[in-house]
Protein backbone atom coordinates (compact mmCIF):
# COMPACT_ATOMS: atom_id res chain seq x y z
CA UNK A 1 0.00 0.00 0.00
CA UNK A 2 2.77 2.05 0.81
CA UNK A 3 4.19 2.91 -2.45
CA UNK A 4 0.13 4.24 -3.16
CA UNK A 5 0.67 7.11 -0.40
CA UNK A 6 1.85 10.68 -2.37
CA UNK A 7 4.83 11.41 -1.45
CA UNK A 8 6.05 8.61 0.81
CA UNK A 9 9.58 7.31 0.95
CA UNK A 10 9.70 3.62 1.73
CA UNK A 11 8.85 3.77 5.24
CA UNK A 12 5.29 5.18 4.18
CA UNK A 13 6.30 8.82 5.54
CA UNK A 14 4.76 11.59 4.14
CA UNK A 15 8.17 13.64 2.62
CA UNK A 16 7.36 16.93 1.50
CA UNK A 17 11.15 17.51 0.46
CA UNK A 18 10.70 14.82 -2.15
CA UNK A 19 11.14 17.21 -5.41
CA UNK A 20 11.57 14.55 -7.38
CA UNK A 21 8.57 12.29 -6.43
CA UNK A 22 7.14 15.57 -6.54
CA UNK A 23 7.67 16.43 -9.93
CA UNK A 24 6.68 12.74 -10.82
CA UNK A 25 3.22 13.75 -9.47
CA UNK A 26 3.18 17.20 -11.52
CA UNK A 27 3.99 15.91 -14.78
CA UNK A 28 1.90 12.31 -14.31
CA UNK A 29 -1.05 15.20 -13.91
CA UNK A 30 0.49 17.58 -16.68
CA UNK A 31 0.52 14.92 -19.14
CA UNK A 32 -3.34 13.38 -18.33
CA UNK A 33 -4.79 16.72 -18.80
CA UNK A 34 -3.01 17.85 -21.82
CA UNK A 35 -4.00 14.29 -23.55
CA UNK A 36 -7.38 15.34 -22.82
CA UNK A 37 -6.79 18.24 -24.16
CA UNK A 38 -5.67 17.49 -27.52
CA UNK A 39 -8.19 14.19 -27.61
CA UNK A 40 -11.32 16.40 -26.90
CA UNK A 41 -10.33 19.00 -29.83
CA UNK A 42 -10.15 16.22 -32.24
CA UNK A 43 -13.46 16.54 -33.56
CA UNK A 44 -13.17 20.58 -34.40
CA UNK A 45 -10.07 20.13 -36.84
CA UNK A 46 -10.73 18.46 -40.56
CA UNK A 47 -9.17 15.54 -41.49
CA UNK A 48 -5.66 17.24 -42.89
CA UNK A 49 -4.73 18.32 -39.34
CA UNK A 50 -6.62 15.55 -37.32
CA UNK A 51 -3.40 13.18 -37.26
CA UNK A 52 -0.73 16.00 -36.53
CA UNK A 53 -3.06 16.86 -33.27
CA UNK A 54 -4.11 12.82 -32.74
CA UNK A 55 0.10 12.58 -32.44
CA UNK A 56 0.12 15.02 -30.26
CA UNK A 57 -1.99 13.79 -27.87
CA UNK A 58 -0.37 10.37 -28.31
CA UNK A 59 2.54 11.35 -27.29
CA UNK A 60 1.44 12.92 -23.92
CA UNK A 61 -0.82 9.81 -23.12
CA UNK A 62 1.68 7.27 -23.60
CA UNK A 63 4.15 9.37 -21.20
CA UNK A 64 0.86 10.17 -18.95
CA UNK A 65 0.68 5.62 -18.75
CA UNK A 66 5.04 5.71 -18.07
CA UNK A 67 4.45 8.61 -15.45
CA UNK A 68 2.03 6.86 -13.49
CA UNK A 69 4.52 3.87 -13.52
CA UNK A 70 7.53 5.88 -12.71
CA UNK A 71 5.94 7.75 -9.78
CA UNK A 72 4.94 4.57 -8.06
CA UNK A 73 8.14 3.02 -8.89
CA UNK A 74 10.11 5.97 -7.23
CA UNK A 75 8.27 5.69 -3.82
CA UNK A 76 8.65 2.22 -3.97
CA UNK A 77 12.56 2.02 -4.53
CA UNK A 78 13.75 5.51 -3.98
CA UNK A 79 15.87 5.03 -7.31
CA UNK A 80 15.91 6.27 -11.15
CA UNK A 81 13.32 4.63 -12.98
CA UNK A 82 15.53 4.43 -16.33
CA UNK A 83 14.44 1.71 -17.78
CA UNK A 84 10.45 3.06 -17.62
CA UNK A 85 11.67 6.00 -18.82
CA UNK A 86 13.81 5.05 -22.16
CA UNK A 87 10.69 3.08 -22.92
CA UNK A 88 8.59 5.98 -22.73
CA UNK A 89 11.86 8.28 -24.79
CA UNK A 90 11.52 5.21 -27.61
CA UNK A 91 7.84 5.70 -28.31
CA UNK A 92 7.60 9.40 -27.95
CA UNK A 93 10.52 10.89 -29.20
CA UNK A 94 9.70 8.78 -32.49
CA UNK A 95 6.29 10.40 -32.38
CA UNK A 96 7.96 13.49 -32.26
CA UNK A 97 9.78 13.26 -35.21
CA UNK A 98 6.53 12.13 -37.27
CA UNK A 99 5.23 15.43 -35.93
CA UNK A 100 7.69 17.01 -38.17
CA UNK A 101 7.23 15.18 -41.61
CA UNK A 102 3.52 15.41 -41.00
CA UNK A 103 3.41 19.36 -40.76
CA UNK A 104 5.39 19.83 -43.67
CA UNK A 105 3.82 16.80 -46.10
CA UNK A 106 1.96 20.06 -47.45
CA UNK A 107 5.69 21.08 -49.05
CA UNK A 108 6.17 17.11 -50.58
CA UNK A 109 7.76 16.00 -47.78
CA UNK A 110 8.63 12.06 -48.15
CA UNK A 111 8.38 9.18 -46.06
CA UNK A 112 11.99 9.37 -46.47
CA UNK A 113 12.07 12.00 -44.43
CA UNK A 114 10.52 10.48 -41.15
CA UNK A 115 12.01 7.32 -41.40
CA UNK A 116 15.54 9.71 -41.53
CA UNK A 117 14.74 10.92 -38.33
CA UNK A 118 13.02 8.23 -36.37
CA UNK A 119 16.02 6.23 -37.38
CA UNK A 120 18.46 8.89 -35.44
CA UNK A 121 16.53 9.11 -32.77
CA UNK A 122 16.30 5.50 -31.76
CA UNK A 123 19.80 5.68 -32.23
CA UNK A 124 20.08 8.31 -29.64
CA UNK A 125 18.09 6.78 -27.12
CA UNK A 126 19.77 3.59 -27.46
CA UNK A 127 23.31 4.39 -27.27
CA UNK A 128 22.09 6.58 -24.22
CA UNK A 129 20.34 3.82 -22.55
CA UNK A 130 23.51 2.08 -23.30
CA UNK A 131 25.43 5.04 -21.22
CA UNK A 132 23.16 5.46 -18.21
CA UNK A 133 22.19 2.05 -17.75
CA UNK A 134 24.70 -0.65 -18.93
CA UNK A 135 27.71 0.46 -19.43
CA UNK A 136 28.35 3.17 -16.53
CA UNK A 137 31.47 2.54 -15.44
CA UNK A 138 34.79 4.09 -16.74
CA UNK A 139 34.63 5.66 -19.61
CA UNK A 140 31.11 3.61 -20.78
CA UNK A 141 29.14 6.85 -20.03
CA UNK A 142 31.04 8.95 -21.89
CA UNK A 143 31.89 7.45 -24.98
CA UNK A 144 28.23 6.24 -25.17
CA UNK A 145 26.81 9.80 -24.48
CA UNK A 146 28.97 11.00 -27.36
CA UNK A 147 27.72 8.62 -29.61
CA UNK A 148 24.23 9.78 -28.80
CA UNK A 149 25.27 13.48 -28.83
CA UNK A 150 26.25 12.91 -32.60
CA UNK A 151 22.94 11.09 -33.84
CA UNK A 152 21.14 14.23 -31.50
CA UNK A 153 23.36 16.76 -33.88
CA UNK A 154 22.33 15.21 -36.81
CA UNK A 155 18.19 15.63 -35.99
CA UNK A 156 19.34 19.49 -35.32
CA UNK A 157 21.11 19.49 -38.66
CA UNK A 158 18.58 17.82 -40.52
CA UNK A 159 15.48 20.14 -39.48
CA UNK A 160 17.42 23.59 -39.06
CA UNK A 161 19.53 23.10 -42.08
CA UNK A 162 18.88 19.76 -44.07
CA UNK A 163 16.20 18.90 -46.39
CA UNK A 164 13.45 19.46 -43.30
CA UNK A 165 14.78 23.53 -43.56
CA UNK A 166 14.09 23.09 -47.20
CA UNK A 167 10.93 22.21 -46.97
CA UNK A 168 9.73 24.23 -44.49
CA UNK A 169 11.54 27.22 -46.13
CA UNK A 170 9.24 25.92 -49.53
CA UNK A 171 5.88 25.85 -47.59
CA UNK A 172 6.55 29.51 -45.71
CA UNK A 173 3.79 31.09 -43.81
CA UNK A 174 2.42 29.40 -40.63
CA UNK A 175 4.12 26.24 -41.69
CA UNK A 176 7.41 27.57 -41.56
CA UNK A 177 6.92 29.26 -38.73
CA UNK A 178 5.84 26.54 -36.71
CA UNK A 179 8.71 24.57 -38.14
CA UNK A 180 10.92 26.82 -36.55
CA UNK A 181 9.20 26.77 -33.03
CA UNK A 182 9.61 23.50 -32.82
CA UNK A 183 13.56 23.23 -33.89
CA UNK A 184 13.92 25.51 -30.97
CA UNK A 185 12.19 22.77 -29.09
CA UNK A 186 14.56 20.48 -30.26
CA UNK A 187 17.66 22.85 -30.15
CA UNK A 188 17.04 23.86 -26.81
CA UNK A 189 14.49 21.76 -25.05
CA UNK A 190 16.00 18.63 -25.89
CA UNK A 191 19.45 19.96 -24.89
CA UNK A 192 18.11 19.51 -21.18
CA UNK A 193 18.60 15.81 -21.17
CA UNK A 194 21.90 15.69 -21.89
CA UNK A 195 22.65 17.79 -18.90
CA UNK A 196 20.65 15.69 -16.87
CA UNK A 197 22.26 12.74 -18.11
CA UNK A 198 25.59 14.38 -17.06
CA UNK A 199 23.98 15.24 -13.44
CA UNK A 200 23.53 11.75 -13.05
CA UNK A 201 26.46 9.96 -14.32
CA UNK A 202 28.03 8.45 -10.78
CA UNK A 203 31.67 10.45 -9.78
CA UNK A 204 30.60 13.40 -12.25
CA UNK A 205 28.30 15.43 -10.50
CA UNK A 206 26.29 13.12 -8.41
CA UNK A 207 28.68 14.13 -5.50
CA UNK A 208 26.72 17.53 -5.01
CA UNK A 209 24.11 16.73 -6.30
CA UNK A 210 22.81 13.37 -5.10
CA UNK A 211 20.35 10.74 -6.97
CA UNK A 212 16.91 11.38 -7.98
CA UNK A 213 18.07 14.99 -9.56
CA UNK A 214 18.40 13.74 -13.03
CA UNK A 215 14.89 12.75 -12.61
CA UNK A 216 13.72 16.62 -11.38
CA UNK A 217 15.68 17.76 -14.77
CA UNK A 218 14.14 14.78 -17.45
CA UNK A 219 10.68 15.23 -15.51
CA UNK A 220 10.46 18.94 -15.57
CA UNK A 221 12.32 18.55 -19.29
CA UNK A 222 9.36 16.22 -20.42
CA UNK A 223 6.68 18.47 -19.47
CA UNK A 224 8.14 21.24 -21.49
CA UNK A 225 9.06 19.14 -24.61
CA UNK A 226 6.12 16.94 -25.09
CA UNK A 227 3.42 19.64 -23.98
CA UNK A 228 5.14 22.60 -25.81
CA UNK A 229 5.52 20.35 -29.15
CA UNK A 230 1.87 19.54 -28.86
CA UNK A 231 0.69 23.10 -28.11
CA UNK A 232 2.98 24.58 -30.91
CA UNK A 233 0.89 22.13 -33.37
CA UNK A 234 -2.08 22.73 -32.14
CA UNK A 235 -1.96 26.53 -32.52
CA UNK A 236 -1.13 25.73 -35.87
CA UNK A 237 -3.97 23.79 -37.26
CA UNK A 238 -6.00 26.28 -35.30
CA UNK A 239 -4.46 28.96 -37.86
CA UNK A 240 -4.40 26.88 -40.73
CA UNK A 241 -8.15 26.00 -40.18
CA UNK A 242 -9.38 30.06 -40.05
CA UNK A 243 -7.78 30.52 -43.26
CA UNK A 244 -9.97 27.90 -43.93
CA UNK A 245 -13.52 28.53 -42.64
C1 LIG B 1 9.73 13.34 -24.54
C2 LIG B 1 11.08 12.97 -24.47
C3 LIG B 1 12.11 13.58 -25.15
C4 LIG B 1 11.88 14.72 -26.08
C5 LIG B 1 13.42 13.04 -24.94
C6 LIG B 1 14.53 13.45 -25.53
C7 LIG B 1 15.77 12.90 -25.18
C8 LIG B 1 17.00 13.31 -25.62
C9 LIG B 1 17.14 14.41 -26.62
C10 LIG B 1 18.15 12.64 -25.08
C11 LIG B 1 19.42 12.86 -25.47
C12 LIG B 1 20.65 12.27 -24.92
C13 LIG B 1 21.85 12.77 -25.42
C14 LIG B 1 21.88 13.75 -26.55
C15 LIG B 1 23.18 12.34 -24.89
C16 LIG B 1 23.09 11.65 -23.56
C17 LIG B 1 22.05 10.62 -23.56
C18 LIG B 1 20.64 11.20 -23.82
C19 LIG B 1 19.81 9.99 -24.25
C20 LIG B 1 20.10 11.76 -22.51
Amino acid sequence: MKNLLLFADVSGKLDPTDYVGFTFFVGSMAMMAASAFFFLSLSQFDRKWRTSILVSGLITFIAAVHYFYMRDYWFANVESPTFFRYVDWLLTVPLMCVEFYLILKVAGAKPSLMWKLIFASVIMLVTGYFGEAVYTTGTGPAIWGALSGAAYFYIVYEIWAGSAKKLAVAAGGDILYSHKLLCWFVLVGWAIYPLGYMLGTEGWYTSFLGTGSVDVVYNIADAINKIGFGLVIYALAVKKQNVLS
